[in-house]
């Protein structure tokens, strides 16, 4: 297994557009491993393959307080979202340090592969329902900033170039 490197905002990298994942195989399944060392040793409960610089609509999430209950989700799509949204504090890996809120549908169903290539219809509410659609927009090519206003949004990207300058240094 290995820890990946994270794209960090305001990489153009993190904008491309995943592709669908065309079999689940032995290359995806130890991209899948890597991605869980990754998120928990970033103390993580989300990651989408975009963050890693892979191109593929492939995420790992755990929301669990321990720990131990891994979701895998390959090729995901929402099939239901709740009229009714709300607005939570996000955080991402991808923009360390900052939290702001987004409104999300408080629940949805997404039908799935999961790690062995079986279909999986997940029912979400709480933190998972908000952890799935950050990281479906992570796929898609949106990170949760662009969300906030144009003038949050810039402060973020001044402050995010200057830590990423100073850790050049
Ligand atoms: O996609 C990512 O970068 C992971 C991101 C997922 C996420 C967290 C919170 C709301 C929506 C999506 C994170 O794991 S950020 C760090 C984190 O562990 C966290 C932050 C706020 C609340 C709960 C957890
Ligand atoms: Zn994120």
């Amino acid at each position: 297994m290995a820890l990946l490197p994270i794209l960090c905002f305001p990489d153009p990298r993190l904008h491309k557009v995943a592709q669908p994942v065309q079999a689940v195989d032995a290359r995806i399944k130890a991209l899948i491993a890597d991605m869980f060392e990754t998120m928990y040793h970033a103390h993580g409960i989300g990651l989408a393959a975009t963050q890693i610089d892979v191109h593929e609509r492939l995420i790992v999430i755990d929301v669990s307080e321990e720990r131990d209950q891994p979701l895998v989700l390959i090729n995901p799509e929402i099939i239901w979202a709740s009229a009714e949204k709300k607005i939570n504090d996000e955080g991402c890996l991808s923009v360390p340090g900052i939290y702001d809120g987004v409104e999300r549908h408080e629940a949805v169903h997404v039908r799935a592969l999961d790690g062995e290539g079986q279909v999986r219809v997940i029912e979400a509410d709480g933190l998972l329902a908000v952890c799935i659609q950050h990281e479906m927009d992570h796929l898609l090519g949106k990170v949760f900033v662009e969300y906030l206003s144009p003038l949050k949004r810039n402060r973020i990207k001044t402050k995010m170039l200057k830590a990423q300058r100073e850790e050049r240094r």
